[in-house]
C-alpha cells in the first residue's frame, strides 16, 4: 500500500454486488466506463469467482436505441451530466447508467462506484447528477525539464524529452484519477511558459499526451508564453495590436489544432513576475487576451487569461493591484476569454480574503484559481485539507448582487449567466509514487476536483468520501474529523488573525516574518505585518490603503470595522495596537500568542487521532502518515516559537502568563536557511 492506487483502490466489501456490465454501444469511452465498473467489482469480491446471479448493468448515451428507449429524464443533464437508476429492460430488472454523452456514462460509473465503496445498497442508488461547471481544469506548473515548480512530490509526469516515442503507462492512470473525480480539462506546463512548447517538436508530443488524455474525457491546454511571436516567429514585437503578430498566432493556433484536434486554447500569465505580456507595449490585457481569442476562435478555443498581475497602479498595496488594473476592462473581453482570478487577493496564503475581483467584473466570466499543491501551507509534509479553505472561499457572499450572490455563483455562472465557466487547480501530482507528495495531499486533488464539479459539496462529506475509499468505510468518520479542523491549525500556527506573507524568502518554506531587504517593498514578510512597538497589521481602511472600498457596500463596511471584521481577517484589514482588547477577553497580543499554541496544540491531536487508528490501517500507509505528523508538530514549534521570539523583540512585552519561551534564540532562527528547499522557481 504506497498509495499508488489513490482512492480507486476497490478493496473486498462484504455483501459485495456482482455485475454483468453491459455497454449499450462501441463508444471507446463507454468501454472504459465498464471496464471501471468491471475492475471495481471484481476487486469488491476480493478475487472471488463471479456470481452466476450477476445483477445486470446497462450502460451507454442517447444515441444507442436500448438507453434512447428509455425515456429518461436527460434532456436538462447537459453535456456531462448523467442518471443512475433501475429500469425493466426487456422485461428484466436492471441497473442503468445512462447520459447525453460517453463522458457522462464514465461520471455515472464513477459515481456508481463511489456510493458502493462508501457502504451504499447499489439496488438504492438512484442519482442524476451534472457539473455546475464547464471546465474544471488542473493548471500543472510542469517546467520542460521535468522540475515542477511548487512541486512537492517529485518530477513531472510528462516525460517531455521522451514523449512522443515513450508514452508512460503512468500518464493513463493519471488521467483515469481525474476521470473518476469530473476532472475534464488540462495544462501541461508551467504559467511561467517557455515559447518552445509552442514548437513543432513539442506539439508533437503534446498530442501524445492528448491522446492519453481524450477518451477519458479530458482535454489538453498549454500555457503560451506572450513573446513567442518573437522568440519563435523572429518577430520584432509581440504587440497584440501588431497584424503580423495577429497573423503569426492566427498561423500557430492552426497548427496546434492540426497536432491537436480537441486542443482546448491557452493559458496565458502575462506582465506578471517577469513573463512578457500586453503591457509591454502599451496596450491592455484585453487587447492582449482578444488578439489571442481571435486565433483560437475558428477552433471554438478558449483562451484563459490570468488576473494574478503586479502592476504600478497601486504601489501602497500589492492586494489591489488585480482590481485595479482589471475591473475598468470589464465588458472588453472577447467571448471565449475567462478571466482567471486566485482565490484572494494576494498568493495562495493560508487565508485570505476572498479575491475583491470576484462579483466585480459581471460581464467576464471568472475562473476561480486554487493552488492543491501547497506552497504556502507546508509543502506535502504538512497534514492540511483543503477543502475547507477552497468551500470557505466558494461560500463566501460578495453581495455583487445583493445578499446570497456567493463566490460560488458568480463561478458557476448562474449570478450573471455565463455558460463559459471554471475551476482551476494548481496541480499537486508528480512522480512519486503516492503522487502527491503524502497520503493527505491525494485527498486536496479529490476534493478540488469534487467542489469543481459541485462548488456547494460540503468539504466534511467530501472528506468522508474520500478516507472512506482511500482507507475503509469504517474509519471514515475519524480520518474527516482529522482532516476537517487541519487547515485552521496551520493558519494558527503560520499565520493567524489575518496575517499573512511570513514565509522564507523564494522557497516559502518556514517563517521568516524578519526579513526586510528584498529589492521590491511587496516581496517582504514586513511590508504584510507592519509590526513596530505600538502595533501590528495592514491598514487597508480608509485611513491606509482602502482596499475594503474594493468590496461591495455591506462588506466593506463589515471589513473596516475591528469590531466586526471578525478575528479571521482582523490583521488583514486593521493596524491594531498590541493591548487592542479582543471581544474573547484580553489584548491582542494575548490572543496571538494563545493562536500559535492553538496550532501547535491542533497538530499534537491530530498525532493523537492518527494514532489511535493503527490498528485499521494498512503500516505501510500509516507510518509515513505518523512520521510527516512528527515533522509537522516539530516545525508547528518552530513556526510558533520563531515567531513568538520575533515579536517580542518588536513589540518588548513580556509572553503571556503561561506561554511557554521560545526553544530557541532569534538570531537562530534567522541563521537558518533552506538553498536547496524543494519546488523553488528556475
Ligand atoms: C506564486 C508562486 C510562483 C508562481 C506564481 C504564479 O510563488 O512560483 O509562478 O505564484 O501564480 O505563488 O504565477
Amino acid at each position: 500500500e504506497d498509495g499508488y492506487d489513490l482512492w480507486l483502490r476497490h478493496r473486498p466489501l462484504a455483501d459485495a454486488p456482482a455485475l454483468a456490465v453491459e455497454a449499450a454501444e462501441a463508444d471507446a469511452t463507454v468501454r472504459l466506463a465498464a471496464r471501471e465498473l468491471e475492475r471495481a467489482a471484481a476487486g469488491w469480491r476480493g478475487g472471488a469467482a463471479p456470481a452466476v446471479s450477476a445483477r445486470a448493468l446497462l450502460i451507454g448515451t442517447t444515441a444507442s436505441p436500448a438507453i434512447a428507449a428509455l425515456r429518461l429524464p436527460l434532456a436538462k443533464l447537459g453535456e456531462d451530466g448523467f442518471v443512475i437508476r433501475s429500469a425493466s429492460v426487456g422485461g428484466r430488472a436492471t441497473m442503468v447508467i445512462a447520459a447525453n454523452r460517453p463522458v457522462g456514462v464514465l461520471y455515472g460509473a464513477f459515481a456508481l462506484i463511489r456510493r458502493v465503496e462508501q457502504g451504499e445498497a447499489i439496488d438504492r442508488i438512484a442519482v442524476q447528477d451534472r457539473p455546475r461547471v464547464a471546465l474544471r481544469m488542473l493548471n500543472h506548473w510542469d517546467n520542460l525539464d521535468r522540475h515542477v515548480e511548487r512541486g512537492y512530490a517529485g518530477q513531472s509526469i510528462f516525460d517531455w524529452w521522451r514523449l512522443p516515442d515513450r508514452v508512460d503507462p503512468r500518464l493513463t492512470d493519471y488521467a483515469r484519477a481525474n476521470a473518476s473525480i469530473g476532472i475534464n480539462a488540462a495544462v501541461l506546463n508551467n504559467v511561467n511558459a517557455k515559447a518552445d512548447s509552442l514548437t513543432a517538436p513539442y506539439l508533437a508530443k503534446a498530442a501524445a499526451v492528448a491522446d492519453v488524455l481524450r477518451p477519458w474525457g479530458i482535454r489538453t491546454f498549454l500555457s503560451a508564453r506572450f513573446s513567442a511571436p518573437i522568440e519563435l516567429g523572429g518577430l520584432k514585437t509581440a504587440d497584440p495590436r501588431d497584424p503580423a503578430v495577429a497573423a503569426w498566432w492566427r498561423a500557430k493556433a492552426d497548427e496546434v489544432w492540426r497536432a491537436i484536434p480537441d486542443f482546448g486554447g491557452f493559458l496565458v500569465k502575462a506582465n506578471s513576475e517577469g513573463q512578457p505580456g500586453p503591457r509591454d507595449y502599451g496596450a491592455s490585457h484585453a487587447d492582449g487576451a482578444n488578439m489571442l481569442a481571435a486565433a483560437v476562435r475558428p477552433h471554438g478555443g478558449t483562451v484563459v487569461w490570468r488576473a494574478f498581475v503586479y502592476a504600478d497602479t497601486d504601489p501602497a498595496d500589492r492586494a489591489k493591484q488585480a482590481w485595479t488594473e482589471f475591473r475598468p476592462l470589464d465588458g472588453k473581453f472577447a467571448d471565449n476569454v475567462l478571466v482567471q482570478v486566485k482565490n484572494g487577493p494576494l498568493d495562495f496564503q493560508p487565508r485570505e480574503p476572498f479575491h475583491p475581483l470576484f462579483g466585480a467584473m459581471p460581464k467576464t466570466p471568472l475562473v476561480a484559481e486554487f493552488q492543491i499543491t501547497k506552497e504556502y501551507l507546508g509543502f506535502s509534509t504538512h497534514l492540511a485539507y483543503l477543502g475547507t479553505m477552497w468551500s470557505e472561499v466558494l461560500s463566501a457572499d460578495t453581495f455583487a448582487k445583493g445578499k446570497g450572490s456567493t463566490v460560488a455563483k458568480v463561478v458557476d455562472g448562474s449570478l450573471e449567466g455565463h455558460r463559459l465557466t471554471g475551476i482551476a487547480g494548481v496541480a499537486n501530482i508528480g512522480t512519486d509514487r503516492d503522487w502527491s507528495g503524502s497520503i493527505f495531499d491525494q485527498a486536496n486533488w479529490y476534493a478540488f476536483g469534487r467542489l469543481a464539479w459541485d462548488p456547494a459539496a460540503d468539504p466534511a462529506a467530501l472528506a468522508r468520501e474520500w478516507a472512506a475509499q482511500t482507507f475503509s468505510p469504517a474509519v471514515a468518520a475519524p480520518v474527516a474529523a482529522m482532516m476537517m479542523p487541519s487547515r485552521q491549525a496551520v493558519v494558527d500556527y503560520m499565520t493567524p488573525l489575518g496575517l499573512a506573507h511570513l514565509m522564507g524568502t523564494g522557497h516559502h518554506y518556514g517563517p521568516a516574518p524578519w526579513v526586510a531587504d528584498l529589492a521590491r517593498p511587496e516581496w517582504n514578510p514586513v511590508y504584510y505585518h507592519r509590526a513596530d512597538a505600538r502595533g501590528i497589521g495592514f491598514d487597508r481602511t480608509r485611513t491606509g490603503s482602502d482596499a475594503v472600498a474594493q468590496y461591495a457596500r455591506p462588506l466593506a463596511r463589515r471589513f473596516a470595522d475591528p469590531r466586526t471584521v471578525g478575528e479571521d481577517y482582523l490583521l488583514w484589514f486593521h493596524h491594531l495596537p498590541w493591548d487592542y482588547r479582543m471581544p474573547e477577553g484580553g489584548t491582542l497580543w494575548q490572543a496571538l500568542v494563545r493562536r500559535y499554541d492553538r496550532g501547535v496544540a491542533a497538530v499534537g491531536t491530530m498525532r493523537a487521532q492518527w494514532q489511535a487508528l493503527r490498528p485499521d490501517i494498512d503500516a505501510e500507509r500509516f507510518r509515513v502518515v505518523s512520521d510527516d505528523l512528527a515533522v509537522q508538530e516539530r516545525e508547528a514549534r518552530w513556526w510558533r516559537d520563531a515567531s513568538v521570539a520575533y515579536w517580542t523583540s518588536i513589540n518588548g512585552l513580556p509572553l503571556p502568563a503561561g506561554a511557554a519561551a521560545p526553544a530557541d534564540t532569534l538570531d537562530h532562527y534567522k541563521s537558518l536557511s533552506f538553498p536547496y528547499a524543494p519546488g523553488q522557481g528556475k
